[in-house]
């Protein structure tokens, strides 16, 4: 998302919070409450835990169910039926630079579906499998590279009219309006393969009481229950389901799977990387609160904005911790925990103040005692690093750019560079 997206959301903003004149957000680090983080090496049962074993057999599992009960959700029991299907193999695609996949994913339930459309692009100079980052676009896959041949999507997209986006509905003139968020030659020119899919394809953002997209193929028993699977599960969902089809195709190393994601889709990449292990680097750019951000510090986006804005981002759980982050079993720093001992990359932008930059920071700071089971060297401060100055410790990255609430060239940069490192491409 681009500056004039960043515009359109702090009017959405001020209109919410003009609406809700008791609401007073805090920008002041001095206000913060006094807080516990929840213990993350104290299993449920008060017994310590002292070993990666016990993290990987115990705790992380209940830490997981945790997150699923009071926050994102469940996944349905008995996932559905999927199918993929190629569509489109281009082996000359953007000028001879990539091969370029169209792949169909079906979700099926009893003769009903719905489809997601995985977009990929693979450089075409290469002899082995490639490693490949995977983000969700919120504008259509013609948004992300004026290529013409790529299909415009079909289901729900984000609001823009400066993208020539209106009534959520992607336009032939809307091809390539978010590429600055998207550089997909200097991703394929790195060596990697990029994938992305539109996040409407599984469930349109907005509140209809978890029916539409993917909540469709559900059965109805578990629509009425309290965890039922949230907007962000459902998009996560779609990342769990590319990560299916990356297994099969031979063009991609499936052991090098980067999840990436901005902003609401950084909280859902965050997610789908905590549970799904298949991905080897988890990547959260400006996600903010019910992301890399702590919740108790309510410094910025709280909780209870959060679950009015968006009720349907979270599980109706969620929402009994309006005002009432300290009574949560879990914060954000857990979810970070859950990524280990794989590597995690928090990206923060200086005036993007409502996400909080340096709660993202202290996530990745409280998640180093679980690194550390795995023998890996934690971020020894809590002090946020200087602007524009990298800090990779370990298995963990972090940075604060200047700017605003967006993805850039800076952050696409230095998130490569983490995985060249991670993936033994290049040195640090
Ligand atoms: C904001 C929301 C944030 C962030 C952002 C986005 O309005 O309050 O939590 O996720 O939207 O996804 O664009």
């Amino acid at each position: 998302m681009n500056k004039k997206v960043n515009l359109y959301c702090n009017i959405f903003l001020l209109a919410f919070l003009s609406f809700n004149a008791h609401s007073q957000i805090n920008y002041d680090d001095a206000k913060v409450p006094e807080y516990n983080l929840p213990e993350m090496l104290i299993s449920n049962n008060g017994e310590k835990i002292q070993t990666s074993e016990d993290w990987i057999n115990i705790r992380r599992p209940e830490i997981i169910e945790l997150f699923e009960d009071y926050v994102y959700g469940r996944f349905p029991e008995a996932y559905l039926e999927i199918k993929f299907e190629t569509i489109k193999t281009d082996s000359n695609a953007l000028c001879g630079r990539a091969i370029q996949k169209n792949i169909v994913a079906y979700f099926i339930k009893e003769g009903d579906t719905i489809q997601m459309e995985l977009l990929i692009f693979i450089p075409t100079n290469t002899t082995k499998p490639i490693p490949l980052f995977l983000g969700m676009n919120f504008y259509g896959n013609q948004a992300i590279h004026p290529d013409s041949s790529i299909p415009i999507t079909k289901s729900y997209v984000l609001n823009n009219p400066e993208y020539h986006i209106f009534n959520h509905t992607a336009t032939y003139e809307s091809r390539g309006t978010d590429s600055s968020s998207w550089p997909v030659e200097r991703v394929l020119e790195r060596g990697y393969g990029l994938a992305t899919f539109c996040y409407g394809d599984l469930d349109p953002d907005f509140d209809d009481g978890f029916k539409n997209g993917i909540h469709s193929l559900l059965d109805y028993s578990e629509k009425d229950d309290p965890n039922e699977l949230s907007s962000i599960s459902a998009w996560a969902y779609g990342l769990t389901t590319a990560m299916d089809y990356f297994e099969t195709d031979e063009h991609i190393n499936k052991n090098q799977i980067v999840v990436f994601g901005h902003s609401r889709l950084g909280k859902t990449a965050l997610w789908a990387g905590a549970i799904d292990q298949r991905f080897a680097i988890v990547i959260s750019n400006n996600s903010g609160c019910g992301g890399a951000a702590l919740s108790r510090r309510k410094i910025g986006e709280t909780v209870k904005d959060i679950n009015t804005m968006f009720p349907h981002w979270f599980s109706k759980n969620f929402h009994d911790f309006n005002d009432k982050e300290n009574e949560l079993p879990i914060d954000q720093h857990m979810l970070i925990g859950l990524i280990a001992p794989r590597p995690v990359y928090v990206g923060s932008a200086e005036q993007d103040k409502w996400a909080d930059p340096y709660g993202e920071f202290l996530s990745l700071y409280h998640a180093g005692p679980v690194f550390k089971l795995f023998g890996s060297d934690i971020i020894e401060k809590d002090t946020l690093p200087e602007i524009n100055k990298l800090l990779w410790t370990g298995k963990m990255g972090y940075h604060i750019r200047t700017g605003t609430h967006e993805i850039t060239r800076f952050d696409w940069e230095k998130y490569l560079d983490f995985a060249d490192y991670h993936f033994s491409r290049k040195e640090k």
